[in-house]
């Protein structure tokens, strides 16, 4: 990598974006606490729908469960954007889901990759994006996403050496940061539109193509203990519908998988 500091050009995405209202109100930071908490301070303030934040760095990048996002400056993607479904729509599980595939579906672009329930983004078996989904009390959204882009493998924190990855790690050559937001905002805006226009069944085939867990026998741990089942899909929520061995159904709506024996 260059010397030189690398930048997301704010004036640059505006230029080559051709979504319709996503990302038309961009706001560009060098450095933040969680872009998802000056997202929700703009939503308050009544940002409109499709206003983005995004930022060189976090100083306290927030994952879900209260973990936290490794989130160091001028390498990765740290961006929340604001949406603002009608008030009988979409969970917000469904939307994380939504954010999943747009992410996937940029990255794919490029390099292989896949999705773990519910939002993760993995190259071969390493993350290299999460999404935090937040609802406010009035029913706003805001999408929270981290795409390790730059970062080299010996810069992760070692706790997540083994597990993080990026797109420079996986591809062996930089990925140009301005280029992949935009690409990322025309992904996001139209798997939105398309969840809005014909329901979730679109999203769920896409994600169900893009996880590589359906028929795979995978663990949950959950704050009420493990199980163990087979993939059948998702739910209309969000939820992943698992077989258990006793034969009966079982929903999942929050914990950590994993598959048994892993993905081969
Ligand atoms: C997530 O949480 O994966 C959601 C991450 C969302 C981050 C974005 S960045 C922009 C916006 N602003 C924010 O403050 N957040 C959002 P979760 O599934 O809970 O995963 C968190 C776990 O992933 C951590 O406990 C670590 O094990 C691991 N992790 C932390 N940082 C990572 C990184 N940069 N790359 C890969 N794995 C990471």
């Amino acid at each position: 990598m260059s010397l030189v500091a690398d930048r997301i050009l704010p004036d640059e995405i505006e230029r080559r974006l051709t979504t319709e209202w996503l990302g038309r109100t961009l706001h560009y930071y060098d450095e933040v606490g969680s872009t998802n908490d000056v997202a929700r301070e703009l939503a308050r303030a009544g940002a409109v729908e499709g206003t983005v934040v995004i930022a060189e760095g976090q100083t306290r990048g927030r994952g879900r469960l209260g973990r936290s996002w490794a989130s160091p400056k001028y390498r990765n993607l740290y961006l929340s954007a604001l949406l603002r479904p009608p008030a009988s729509d979409a969970p917000v599980a469904r939307l994380g889901l939504v954010a999943g595939v747009a992410v996937c579906d940029a990255i794919r672009e490029s390099h292989p990759a896949t999705i773990k329930w519910p939002n993760d983004v993995l190259i071969g078996t390493r993350k290299v994006s999460g999404v935090l989904a937040e609802i406010e009390p009035d029913g706003a959204i805001i999408l929270g996403i981290g795409v390790n882009l730059n970062t080299a493998a010996a810069d992760f924190p070692p706790d997540l050496r083994d597990k993080a990855g990026s797109l420079l790690v996986a591809g062996g050559v930089p990925v140009d940061r301005t280029l992949f937001t935009v690409r990322l905002l025309i992904h996001l805006e139209a798997r939105y539109v398309q969840e809005r226009r014909l329901g979730f069944a679109p999203i769920a085939e896409a994600w169900c193509e893009m996880s590589a867990m359906i028929g795979k026998t995978i663990r949950v741990d959950a704050p009420g203990g493990q199980v163990q089942g087979v993939v059948l899909g998702l739910a209309d929520d969000g939820a992943l519908r698992l077989r258990l061995p006793s034969g009966v159904e079982h929903r999942v709506v929050s914990g950590d998988v994993s598959v048994v024996g892993g993905y081969d």
